[in-house]
């Protein structure tokens, strides 16, 4: 019997644009840098670094009905869906390393290219789901969810920089797992949707261990079907991941982290996942930045396959008895 290794397939996308806060296009150098491919190595899979990406510069890329840099958004999560429908469609799974959030338009559009029944698991301190209406800030790295969702396209305008993008997902096809910090437009998109979700505090209530439960039921009981998952560091508590560029108090466990990703692991269906918004220029020491991005490494690690019960695989044999 031939067992099938998983392949996994990493592509780093150093982009900032979606955001103000310059340091964020660093982050698949730094997650690289904590070890990322040495430790990925030691599980059961085949490896293949696809390197980064490289986004090119557009001038005269002006602010277009409040929203911050369309163009280059739109451009950079362009290339990223191309690369990421390829990966996918080459049968990898598929890591991607932001960069800012604004990039998940393009992995989950590639990802939904090749896997048109995917579901998605945003873990996250923000709902980022403001479309450029709602939006207090204009930056694309708040606005993601708002263009994939179908429910959505009338309140969402063409944006130069998107002709390729139609919306894609179903609000029934997403969970939240983290929020703490909703903006008032994205709260009433929320419950007029009935989009699901699991706050801060709605863990406090029923622990991570029935939200996970309740969330993958939701998303996956009834099909089988692929599974994104969209990590924000900064869904982590900031004393963990210091180095982001939206720090909100009271955030996830380090335990309750890894539970998240140990049970998506366990289903067998993740199928891709970014890892997005570690700022190495945000850490105020050294010591911060590393711990960040180590513990970007464990997420990473963790959701593919990493326990926290075995480190590696050992083949003791079969007991004989007499
Ligand atoms: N909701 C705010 C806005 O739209 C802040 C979004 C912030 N940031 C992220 N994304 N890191 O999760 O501007
Ligand atoms: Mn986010
Ligand atoms: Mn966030
Ligand atoms: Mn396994």
């Amino acid at each position: 019997e031939q067992s099938r290794l998983q392949s996994v397939a990493v592509l780093g996308a150093p982009f900032s644009g979606g955001q103000k806060r310059s340091g964020v296009e660093h982050g698949p150098k730094v997650i690289r840098d904590a070890g990322l491919i040495e430790r990925l190595s030691a599980l059961d899979s085949s490896i293949h670094d696809f390197g980064d990406l490289t986004f090119s510069k557009i001038e005269n890329d002006e602010t277009y009905m409040e929203v911050n840099t369309p163009r280059t958004v739109g451009a950079a999560s362009k290339k990223l869906s191309g690369a990421v429908s390829r990966a996918i469609g080459a049968g990898h799974t598929l890591v991607m390393l932001g960069g800012d959030h604004s990039l998940a338009m393009g992995s989950v559009q590639g990802h939904a290219q090749q896997c048109p029944d995917l579901c998605v698991i945003w873990v996250d301190a923000h709902a980022d789901i403001n479309t450029p209406m709602t939006s207090p800030s204009g930056n694309m790295h708040g606005q993601p969810v708002s263009f994939m969702l179908k429910e959505l396209q009338d309140k969402v305008p063409d944006l130069p920089g998107f002709g390729w993008m139609k919306p894609f997902l179903t609000s029934r096809d997403i969970v939240y797992i983290g929020l703490r910090d909703v903006d008032p437009g994205e709260h009433h998109i929320l419950k007029n949707l009935g989009i699901q979700y699991y706050s801060m505090r709605d863990i406090d209530r029923l622990g991570i261990q029935r939200v996970m439960e309740v969330t993958l039921d939701n998303l996956i009981g009834r099909q089988q079907r692929p599974i994104h998952l969209s990590f924000d560091i900064d869904a982590f508590d900031p004393a963990l991941a210091p180095a982001t560029g939206t720090p909100v108090n009271g955030g996830l466990t380090y335990r309750e982290g890894i539970y998240i990703t140990e049970e998506i692991h366990n289903t067998g269906l993740l199928s891709a996942m970014d890892l997005v918004e570690v700022n190495p220029v945000l850490g105020a020491t050294p010591e911060a930045i590393e711990a960040t991005a180590a513990l970007a490494v464990d997420v990473i690690a963790s959701s593919l396959g990493q326990t926290r019960e075995d480190s590696s695989i050992h083949d003791f044999g079969d007991l004989t008895f007499s």
